[in-house]
C-alpha cells in the first residue's frame, strides 16, 4: 500500500520510520555513530583538514560545554550565519547537541536584513565570521553574543547532552512562504530526523557515501539534506566553503564521493566547466530549490552519463517529495511523495498540500500566518502549483505565492518593491521575476518616476538594504503599472511584456 494514494509507490518503503528506530532526534542518531564507529571519517575538506566521528563528538562537546559555561540554555535561540566549516560544523553539532534552536542566517544579508531576523527571533547569541554582520548583530540588539565560528570562550564541563525531546524547537528557518517579512519556520527535533531518515531509506544513503557539498549551510538545501543526510547515514562529507565548478570537480576526482546535491544554476555551470565529465564516477546526482530545465537534464547526462534526480521541498518541511533512485527518473517532474509524506493536490488551480512527521508546526510567534499556512483539517499548504503526469509523478505547475527563485535563493518581490520606493526618483515599483537561462528567474523591476537612475546606480542604492542576489538585474523604466480596478498591479501583464534574455542587462 502506498504511503501517498494517488501516486505510484517507486521508493524503497526499507524500515521506513521516522524515529529511526526510536532515536527520536538527531542528537541522538549522530550518539549512535560515536559510539559505533569512531574513526569512520565524517567530513573533509580541501585544505586537508579532517574530522572522524569520534573527533566530531569531542569537539561539539566541549563547545557545547564554552556555550553553556557562558550562559546558554536549552530553548535559547542562537543566530548562525558563516560559510561553510569545520568550525562552523562543529558549532551547529554543538548547539543542536544541547537543546539550542538554530538560526540560520544568509551570510550575504545587510544590515537591515539582519536587525529583522534578531528582532524577531531574539537571539540571545550569535556565531559570525565577518566583523560587518557582526556589527549588525550588536546594532540590532547590543544584549546579544556575538562568537566567532571557533567559539573562542573559556572551556567548561557540558551538562548532560542529546537530551532535547523530539518535539522540541531545533532550528527556525527564515523564510516568506507567501507575502511579507520573512516569517520563522520553527523545525522540532522529530521534523528534521524524520525528513533525513526518508532520505536516508530513499535513496539508499549508507555510511558507504562521500558527498561533495558545495551548498551553504545557512539553507535547509545544504544544511537539512547535505550536512544533516551525512551525519544521520554515518557517511562523510567533504565541505567546499563556496560554489566553484573546479573545485567540485577536483574534490570528485580526489575523493572518491559518491553524491552531489546542487542548484540548477550550479548544474549550468558545470555542463560548462571542462573536465564535468569526472561526475559520471558519482552515485547519484540530485537537484533541487528550483526547477531543473529538461534541456539541462538532457544535456548533463550527455556529458556525464548521469540522470540527475529532481526532488522537491521547502524550508518548512525539508524534503517532500522525490523522483526515485533505481526507478525511472523523468525530467520536469520532481517525483514521488518520499516515504511518510502525504501529498494532496486541492483547489482550482490546483494547489500542492502537504503531510507528514517532517512539515514543521507553525511559523515563530505568528499565529495569523499559522492560520493562513495550514487547512483546517491540517495540512500544510505549500502555495505551490502542482499536477500528476501521465506517469503519476508530480509537476510543479507554477506558484500561487509571489516568489522569484534566482540561483535556488528565494526573492520576495515585496521586500524588494519596498527598498526601491524609498529611493526619492522611484515613485511606484513592481518586481518580478524573468526567465533566465543561468539563474533560473531573474529579479527584474518595473519602475515609474521622472528621473530614475541607471540600473547600477539603483544596484548601488540598494546595496545598503538588500543581499546582492534579492538587487534587481534588469530595470524597466514605464510610465505606469497596469493595475486592476482594485488598484493591485497586474504582474501577469508585466513579465509577458519581458524582451527577451539577449537584451537584458
Ligand atoms: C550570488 N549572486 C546571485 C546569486 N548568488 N545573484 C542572483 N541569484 C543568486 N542566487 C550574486 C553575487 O552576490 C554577485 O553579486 C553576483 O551574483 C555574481 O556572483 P557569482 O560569483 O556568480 O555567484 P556565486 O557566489 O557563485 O553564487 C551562485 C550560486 C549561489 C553558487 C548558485 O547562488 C548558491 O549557492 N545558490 C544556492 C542557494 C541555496 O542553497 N538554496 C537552497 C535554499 P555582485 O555582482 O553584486 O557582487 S533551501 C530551499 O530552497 C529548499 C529547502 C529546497 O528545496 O532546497
Ligand atoms: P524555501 O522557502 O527556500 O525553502 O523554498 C521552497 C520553494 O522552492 C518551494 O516552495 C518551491 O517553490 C521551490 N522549489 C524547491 N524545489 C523545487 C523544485 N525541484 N522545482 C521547483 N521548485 C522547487
Amino acid at each position: 500500500m502506498p504511503d501517498a494514494p494517488g501516486f505510484p509507490a517507486l521508493h524503497s518503503r526499507d524500515a521506513f520510520d521516522p524515529t529511526a528506530g526510536g532515536v527520536g532526534t538527531l542528537p541522538r542518531s549522530w550518539a549512535r555513530h560515536f559510539a559505533d564507529a569512531p574513526s569512520r571519517s565524517a567530513l573533509t575538506t580541501s585544505a586537508g583538514r579532517t574530522l572522524d566521528y569520534a573527533a566530531l563528538d569531542r569537539a561539539s562537546a566541549a563547545a557545547a560545554g564554552r556555550l553553556h559555561g557562558a550562559g546558554l540554555r536549552p530553548g535559547d535561540r542562537i543566530l548562525l550565519s558563516a560559510e561553510a566549516s569545520l568550525d562552523l560544523v562543529v558549532a551547529h553539532v554543538a548547539c543542536l547537541r544541547l537543546g539550542l534552536v538554530v538560526v540560520p542566517t544568509n551570510t550575504a544579508y545587510r544590515a537591515p536584513e539582519i536587525a529583522h531576523v534578531v528582532g524577531d527571533a531574539t537571539p540571545r547569541a550569535a556565531i559570525v565570521d565577518a566583523a560587518e554582520r557582526a556589527d549588525a548583530v550588536r546594532a540590532a540588539d547590543a544584549g546579544v553574543a556575538v562568537l566567532e565560528p571557533t567559539i573562542p570562550l573559556p572551556d567548561a564541563a557540558p551538562p548532560p547532552l542529546d537530551v532535547a525531546a523530539p518535539e522540541a524547537p531545533a532550528l527556525i528557518g527564515y523564510t516568506s512562504g507567501t507575502t511579507g517579512r520573512p516569517k520563522g519556520a520553527v523545525l522540532a527535533h522529530a521534523n528534521l530526523l524524520a525528513s533525513v531518515e526518508s532520505l536516508r531509506v530513499a535513496w539508499r544513503w549508507t555510511a558507504d557515501d562521500h558527498l561533495v557539498l558545495a551548498l551553504p549551510l545557512f539553507h535547509m538545501h545544504g544544511l537539512g539534506v547535505g550536512l544533516h543526510g551525512t551525519l544521520h547515514a554515518g557517511a562523510s562529507a567533504h565541505l567546499l566553503p563556496g560554489f566553484a565548478p573546479a573545485a567540485v570537480l577536483d574534490a570528485i576526482a580526489a575523493t572518491d564521493a559518491t553524491l552531489f546535491f546542487g542548484v540548477p544554476t550550479m548544474y549550468h555551470r558545470l555542463v560548462d566547466s571542462p573536465g564535468a565529465d569526472a561526475m559520471r564516477t558519482l552515485r547519484l546526482c540530485v537537484s533541487g530549490s528550483a526547477p531543473l530545465p529538461a534541456s539541462l537534464h538532457a544535456r548533463f547526462e550527455a556529458l556525464t552519463g548521469q540522470r540527475i534526480l529532481e526532488r522537491y521541498g521547502m524550508t518548512e518541511t525539508v524534503m517532500l517529495v522525490s523522483n526515485p533512485v533505481d526507478g525511472e527518473r523523468r525530467p520536469g517532474t520532481v517525483g514521488v511523495p518520499l516515504p511518510g509524506v502525504e501529498v494532496r493536490l486541492e483547489g482550482s488551480p490546483p494547489e500542492i498540500q502537504v503531510r507528514g512527521p517532517n512539515v514543521f508546526a507553525g511559523y515563530w510567534q505568528r499565529e495569523d500566518a499559522n492560520a493562513l499556512a495550514f487547512t483546517s483539517d491540517g495540512w500544510f499548504r505549500t502555495g505551490d502549483l502542482g499536477e500528476r503526469d501521465e506517469a503519476g509523478y508530480l509537476r510543479i505547475a507554477g506558484r500561487a505565492k509571489e516568489l522569484i527563485i534566482s540561483g535556488g535563493y528565494n526573492v520576495y518581490p515585496r521586500e524588494v518593491e519596498d527598498a526601491l520606493r524609498a529611493h526619492t526618483a522611484i515613485e511606484d515599483a513592481a518586481v518580478v521575476g524573468t526567465p533566465s537561462e543561468e539563474w533560473g528567474e531573474v529579479v527584474t523591476a518595473y519602475v515609474v518616476g521622472a528621473d530614475v537612475p541607471p540600473l547600477d546606480a539603483l544596484r548601488a542604492f540598494l546595496a545598503d538594504h538588500l543581499a546582492p542576489y534579492k538587487r534587481p538585474r534588469r530595470l524597466h523604466v514605464v510610465d505606469a503599472l497596469p493595475r486592476n480596478a482594485l488598484g493591485k498591479v497586474q504582474k501577469h501583464l508585466l513579465s509577458a511584456t519581458e524582451p527577451s534574455e539577449a537584451s537584458a542587462t
